[in-house]
């Protein structure tokens, strides 16, 4: 399954060393403007080579725009954009294309397909997310024109190093999406050291939506927290997905849990905005655990495609920490999942309209 979504749908295709790669948008509403340069930060956010401690890959990552957009507006019918991979080096795969290399999903691939693109795990590779990325700048633009809904996220982890203070202007003036500007030389640091050492680690991104009103999500099973942790798991290395609390809701007590509300706001958002599967016009919260990334120079054990035991060593350009990268992809997959549920809850209970009364959201993420 290679689409995402019901009434804002993406499908993505490609292969990090294939030609290129893409996605096709349909059920976009008319009337959005857009152009190749509404792409261009956010992809920017997201792309390799920005810095020292990610990918060395540099993908000019310059969007077409095959269809869908008649004078620089949207006219409703599909949306095609086209990536074309300009850094593609596959040969850097030569030597493990008879190989499984642990914690990737070459193995998986070959026993569900039997055959594999082993060039940088071909679509299994992050190169997809780039795809994901770009879908979403439109969602995030609908969502911010038409409703005031922002989606943001920042770095809430890397390995055992956690911020000391949330703060949203120090997010996207240093590599990480760090929140806590004190803390980056510490970072810098930390992943050059980690780097040196041919090992990886893995990450927790925060990824917060504000200005969403209530009522979005469907019961039973297109509930909206049900959606974004689908939505988050569907992004490589993902390993884990909290909403609100999370799993430390495990240890509270429900006198403490549920989010009390006055005429003020609610006073807590220990639910992470979301009740019964709806919105509750409170932030949406969700957590998400990235893995260490696998591929790796240090060696390890595993097996070929003969059923022989080898010593695998991944060369190539890779990230020591892929959740410095997933913010931004993060918050696409958010506001593809908000997006959709807005549309979905326009056409089945548009003409409900504003119910009294309405909890003010309050101060608390
Ligand atoms: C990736 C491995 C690296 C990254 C790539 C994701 O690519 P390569 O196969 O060239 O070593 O550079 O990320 C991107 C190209 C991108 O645009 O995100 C992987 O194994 O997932």
């Amino acid at each position: 399954m290679n689409t995402f979504g019901h009434l804002f749908r993406v499908t993505t295709f490609g292969e990090s060393h294939g030609p290129a790669i893409g996605c096709v948008v349909d059920g976009c509403p008319p009337g959005m403007a857009i152009s190749a340069e509404t792409f261009v930060t956010d992809l920017a956010r997201r792309a390799t080579g920005k810095s020292r401690h990610t990918s060395a890959r540099h993908e000019a990552d310059a969007v077409e725009i095959l269809s869908g957009v008649y004078e620089g507006i949207t006219t409703g019918t599909p949306i095609a954009l086209l990536i074309r991979n300009t850094d593609a080096r596959g040969k850097d795969y030569d030597r493990i294309v008879e190989q499984f290399r642990p914690g990737h999903a070459d193995y998986t691939y070959w026993q569900k397909y039997g055959i594999r693109d082993p060039r940088g795990g071909g679509r299994s590779s992050a190169r997809e997310t780039t795809m994901r990325v770009a879908a979403a700048v439109i969602a995030k633009q609908w969502l911010l024109d038409r409703h005031g809904v922002r989606v943001r996220g920042y770095l809430a982890q890397i390995g055992e190093v956690v911020p000391r203070t949330t703060d949203w202007a120090a997010v996207e003036s240093n590599p990480f999406f760090w929140p806590d500007v004190a803390q980056v030389s510490e970072l810098e640091a930390y992943m050059d050291a980690l780097r040196k050492s041919g090992d990886s680690v893995g990450a927790r991104v925060t990824t917060i939506a504000t200005g969403v009103p209530p009522g979005w999500g469907e019961p039973i099973y297109g509930k909206l927290d049900s959606e974004l942790a689908a939505a988050m798991m569907s992004i490589n290395a993902v390993k884990g997905v909290e909403i609100g609390d999370g799993f430390a809701a495990v240890a509270q007590r429900g006198s403490a849990h549920r989010d009390e509300a006055t005429h003020a706001g609610f006073l807590s958002n220990h639910a992470g905005g979301i009740l019964g599967g709806i919105s509750s016009g409170q932030a949406i919260v969700v957590s998400t655990a990235f893995k260490p990334t696998s591929s790796l120079r240090l060696p390890a054990r595993g097996l070929d495609v003969h059923g022989d035991e080898v010593e695998i060593v991944t060369t190539g350009r890779h990230d020591p920490c892929v959740g410095i990268r997933a913010t931004p992809i993060c918050e696409a997959m958010m506001a593809l999942v908000l997006m959709d549920q807005a549309l979905r809850h326009r056409a089945q209970c548009g003409d409900v309209g504003e119910v009294f009364p309405r909890i003010p959201p309050g101060a608390a993420m």
